[in-house]
């Protein structure tokens, strides 16, 4: 990448989603970055409130935006709350899109998901795959409202000028993570389940679906490091996929969380819960030409955060 890094350095940075898990991971990591970090809670402002978001971004005036705010959740929830995942992320990002390019906004990183891309995209998927074949029905809501986000930042920018770039995470982890059973994401789930099998002196670890499809996972840390990154050093229309290359069934990430909480358990499947995409392995080598990788292995992230769960979450 030959431009001139965008600096943060004494500008206003909007983290909208700042009590989120990418939120707080970007709070963290701008600590030392010497910007101004604007926030608002929910209470504060709810970016489903078009006046409220205008008045937030002419009272604060923003530099740049960082938009990790969305109504997220796992499979489960996404499959029952079509409406809220739809709806909820297409208006924050249209209205917190849209402010940021009247109020002339010099730089936003949007954020989007590996769950974008077509059910049987071949693997791995690469940022053309997007828009080449159906989604995955258990997710495509909320899919279809990130692929919005993206299409809108490409299409300020090729109208307007605006230098709105999108980043494709893979599945994250972490701390702060959602551990509730029912709208959390595979490894919270995971991790919650095995350590009250243990507590429990139970013999068995329930795992929703088959545990046969596969998903790359990428510790927040690194998610936050990786969109700084690009928001200093990428300035073009396509999305870029943020991934750790790091790919395990969900019957071995079971068997690795197990060994994480230190439980000795029979692994059951549940086939009534649905095993959505069969894989989404990002080909990420977009951002690793830039000269950006991750950090942190997925069983060194998992040890962490267990033991961040057993400090601020577990019962
Ligand atoms: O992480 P997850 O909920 O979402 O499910 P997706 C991943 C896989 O883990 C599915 C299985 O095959 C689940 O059946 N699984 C096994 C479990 N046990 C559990 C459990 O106890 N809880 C959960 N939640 N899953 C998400 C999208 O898809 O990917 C989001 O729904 C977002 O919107 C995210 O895009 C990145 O990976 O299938």
């Amino acid at each position: 990448m030959t431009q001139t890094p965008f600096s943060l350095a004494g500008k206003r940075v909007f983290v909208a989603g700042h009590r989120g898990m990418v939120g707080r991971a970007l709070v963290r990591r701008l600590a030392d970055q010497d910007c101004e970090i604007l926030t608002a809670s929910r209470e504060e402002l709810d970016l489903r409130d078009q006046a409220g978001v205008d008045r937030f971004f002419a009272d604060r005036r923003p530099q740049a935006v960082l938009m990790a705010a969305a109504t997220v959740g796992g499979i489960y929830a996404n499959d029952t709350r079509p409406a809220d995942f739809l709806y909820d992320n297409l208006v924050m990002a249209t209205n917190v899109l849209g402010a940021a390019l009247r109020g002339g906004v010099e730089k936003l990183t949007f954020l989007g998901s590996s769950c974008i891309y077509p059910r049987l995209a071949p693997q791995p998927m690469r940022e053309d795959a997007l828009l080449t074949g159906p989604l995955e029905p258990t997710n495509e809501w909320y899919a279809i409202a990130k692929i919005a986000g993206v299409k809108l930042c490409q299409a300020f920018r090729r109208q307007h000028g605006a230098d709105f770039i999108s980043a494709m995470p893979t599945n994250l982890y972490g701390p702060f993570d959602n551990f509730d059973l029912e709208s959390s994401h595979v490894l919270p789930a995971l991790i919650a389940k095995a350590h009250r099998a243990k507590t429990d002196g139970a013999s068995t670890l329930s795992v929703w679906g088959s545990g046969a499809p596969k998903r790359e996972f990428m510790h927040v840390d690194d998610c936050a490091d990786a969109i700084l990154f690009l928001t200093r050093h990428y300035s073009a229309e396509s999305h870029v996929n943020v991934g750790s290359g790091e790919e395990v069934s969900i019957r071995t990430l079971a068997q690795h969380v197990a060994q994480a909480v230190g439980l000795q358990a029979e692994l059951t499947f549940d086939p009534s819960k649905p095993d959505g995409a069969p894989r989404k392995l990002m080909d990420s080598s977009l951002l690793r030409g830039m000269g950006w990788a991750p950090r942190i292995p997925l069983n060194e992230g998992l040890k962490a955060t267990y033991s961040w769960y057993l400090t601020q979450i577990a019962p």
